[in-house]
This record gives C-alpha cells, structure tokens and sequence, in this order.
C-alpha cells in the first residue's frame, strides 16, 4: 500500500489531519508535541470509479455514487523542531518513522499563529515559509547522517575489485525507499570523486539533498486557512512548491457530523448539504467551513491526498476483474479492487501487484472496456479494467 507522511512543526494539525483522514481518534490539542508516537492508519485517495461508465454504480463499500475511494497508509508523526536531526525536540526517531513513507504532506500552520517551537503566538506574526524551509532542511540533514554514519562501509568494500559505487549506495539506500534507479539518476546529477576516500561532507550531503528530494517528495498543506491571512498562502504559492489550502478541522467536522447523519459530505466533495437537525451554533459552525470551501473548493484535505498520489508520485488506478463483460470477481462482486500503479505499469505489472503467482503465469489480458486484448507493453491508464489470464488463476 502506498504510504503517505505527515510532517510538519508542531501544532500545525498533523493530528487533525489524520483524524480527519481516517476517522481514528487521536489526540489534537493546542500546544507542542502533543504526539509523541506515531499514529498509523488507513486513509484513502479519490477517484472517477469506473462504473460512471455503465449503466449501475458498482455497489462496493469503497464506490460511492461513483466516488471511488482507494486505501492508502497514513501517517502522523510528532512535530519537527529546527535542530531535530541533531536531537533537539523530541530527536531523531521521528525522522526515522518517515522512512517507509512514499512522499511527504508538509503540514505548515498558514495563520502563522505558531511560532516554528509549535508554541501559540498571535495569528500572523510566523512567517510559514520558514517552516517549508526548516522541515525539508531537518529531513535532508537526517538523511545525510545516515550516509555518514555508513560511509565506512562503503570504503571498506571500495577496497574490493568489483566494487561499484552505485551498487554501494543503493545497497545503502534501499531502507530509505531509494532504488538502485534513483541512486543512479542522482549519482549522474552530482559532480564526484570516483574513490569514496576522498569524498568530503559537501559531497554526502549534496546526495543525501538529491536522493532524499528523489524518494521523498513534498507537498505543503496551507493549514488553518480558516483563519490564515490570504497573503501567508500567497507567500507560500511564491515557493514554486505545490501548496493546498486546507482546513483540517472543517474536515473533521464535516465528516463527524456527515457520520452523525446530520450533513450529506464525501470527503473531496467542494460543497455539502444540511439534512438533520442542528443547534445555532453548529449550523453557523458549519457556514464558515462552506465559506472556506466555496473559496478554496472544498476543505483541501483530501485534495492534498489526492495530489500526493496522483501528481507527486504519478500513479494511476486499475482496476483488475475475472469477467471482462460484467467487470466482477469470482464471486460477482463488482469492480471489487483498484490498485494504484505508477504510470507506464503495464498488464504484467497489474498482474504481480495482485499476486507473485498471477504474474509468473501471466499469459494475456482483455481491456475491459473495449473488449480487445492488449499487448504485454500497453500502459495502463487511470481507469482501466483489465481482465487478466494466467495459468494461476
Ligand atoms: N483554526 C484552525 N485550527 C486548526 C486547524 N487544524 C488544526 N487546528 C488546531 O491546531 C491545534 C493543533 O492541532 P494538532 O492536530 O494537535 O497539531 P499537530 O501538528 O498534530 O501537533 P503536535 O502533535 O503537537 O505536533 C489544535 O488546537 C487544533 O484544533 C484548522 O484547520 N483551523
Ligand atoms: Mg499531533
């Protein structure tokens, strides 16, 4: 399952965030470090299901209306304070959770009412690009101790015939989430020495910079919307980093109140309508997230989710199904699994994803859509159905 992180100082909305996203009941408070571990969880990407395309909604609990939403892992670590890979707040072993992640949401607090310890301060006087900056800082120098500390090893087998610099570090960097391909593409970006004897800081550093940017990509949730001044989100925009406007906690109302009956809301949706019974005040509560979303077009949580997926780690969604004309699985159910495959997967890769054993017999595949089978190289597209045969299925 792909496995997205959120980062960020603390009292940004970390929590809310996951809270929101996953519906699972975490602490959320108004002061630094209120997490101390790690919270894991199951959240989800949405999509067009595919079952628009047909006469009937597919009926499955993870299609609503066509609103298809697709497992990923969530991921909420404790806040980063500046000098936190030397130690300094609550240290390294948070840096060190955000090794299985696949990309990063940075969450900043966008009303610049905390200052970068996470502490309250008045609503605008933190400048939030200064958390941008920081957070990827700490999280580069993190990686960059990790090279050090292994940097022996790679000596020590340079002094072997067939050593291989790229076959080294990859070797270093796999339990980072780095292939021998990104450790490639980053070796031909960088400038130095072939002997790792003479490599200096600068040297590890610039490829901790590079691979850590490669494996680990950003984006940064403008959190607090509600209450950010408009020119904080601009600054933010003027990084040239994707940034989305969010309000965690009008998501977490929203989906509170969408669990209690009393609003119709699917997370992603850019409006929602009352239809229970509800206080003043929770009704003009809930005005004032329509307001933010009417401005922003929707809460941004699960936009951010969305883009992290979909745009930072460039994956599609297939769909696999054992009868190609009424898309279901052995036991009728419809469009029962989607899986998010990087683009350029082909029929081959869909078929290991569902299993080691639908692969190695991997005979052919029928889109589904269209009735034809496909060529072993075809790419799939976000969307696709594909019916796939092997001699294990
Ligand atoms: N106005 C506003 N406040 C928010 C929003 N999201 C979170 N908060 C508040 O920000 C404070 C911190 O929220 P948390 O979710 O605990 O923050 P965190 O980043 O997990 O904090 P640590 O665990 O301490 O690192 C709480 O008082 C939240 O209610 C939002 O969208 N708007
Ligand atoms: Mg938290």
């Amino acid at each position: 399952m792909i496995s997205i992180a959120l980062a960020g100082k603390p009292n940004a909305g970390k929590s809310t965030f996951y809270k929101a996203a996953t519906m699972a009941d975490v602490d959320v408070a108004n002061y630094p470090f209120t997490t101390i571990d790690a919270n894991r969880g199951v959240s989800s990407v949405r999509t067009d299901c595919p079952c628009l395309e047909r006469d009937e909604r597919c009926g499955d609990e993870h299609c609503r209306a066509g609103k298809r939403y697709v497992p990923i892992e969530l991921l909420d670590v404790a806040g980063l304070v500046p000098g936190a890979h030397e130690g300094r707040g609550l240290g390294n072993q948070f840096l060190d959770e955000l090794t299985n992640a696949d990309a990063i949401v940075n969450v900043v607090d966008a009303s610049g009412g905390t200052n970068e310890e996470g502490e309250p301060v008045e609503v605008g006087t933190y400048d939030p690009v200064e958390e941008v900056d920081f957070i990827e800082e700490e999280m580069d120098q993190w990686l960059a101790g990790i090279i050090d500390r292994n940097w022996e090893t790679v000596e020590r087998q340079s002094r072997s015939p067939d050593f291989d610099v790229d076959d080294a570090l990859a070797e270093m960097l796999t339990g980072f989430g780095a292939t021998e391909a990104d450790v490639a593409a980053s070796l031909r970006d960088l400038d130095y020495p072939e002997d790792p004897i003479q490599w200096t800081d600068d040297h590890r550093e610039a490829l901790a910079r590079d691979v850590r940017a490669r494996t680990k990509p950003i984006i940064l949730v403008a959190n607090k919307a509600d209450v950010a001044p408009p020119e904080n989100i601009e600054r933010l925009n003027e990084t040239g980093k994707p940034v989305i406007p969010a309000t965690a906690e009008g998501e977490l109302a929203l989906r509170q109140a969408a669990e209690a009956g009393v609003v119709d809301y699917d997370p992603g949706d850019d409006d929602f309508e009352i239809v229970g019974d509800l206080s003043d005040e929770q009704s003009a509560g809930l005005e004032k997230i329509r307001e933010v979303m009417a401005e922003r077009g929707g809460t941004g949580i699960q936009t951010a989710l969305d883009h992290a997926v979909y745009e930072l780690l460039d994956r599609i969604t297939a769909y696999p199904v054992q009868n190609e004309t009424r898309w279901t699985d052995a036991k009728g159910n419809v469009l029962p699994d989607a899986f998010l495959l990087p683009r350029g997967s082909t029929p081959t890769d869909l078929a290991y994803a569902v299993h080691s054993d639908i692969g190695d017999g991997y005979l052919h595949a029928v889109n589904a859509k269209t009735n034809r089978e496909v060529s072993e190289s075809y790419e799939l597209e976000e969307g696709d159905v594909i019916k796939i045969v092997s001699t294990a299925s």
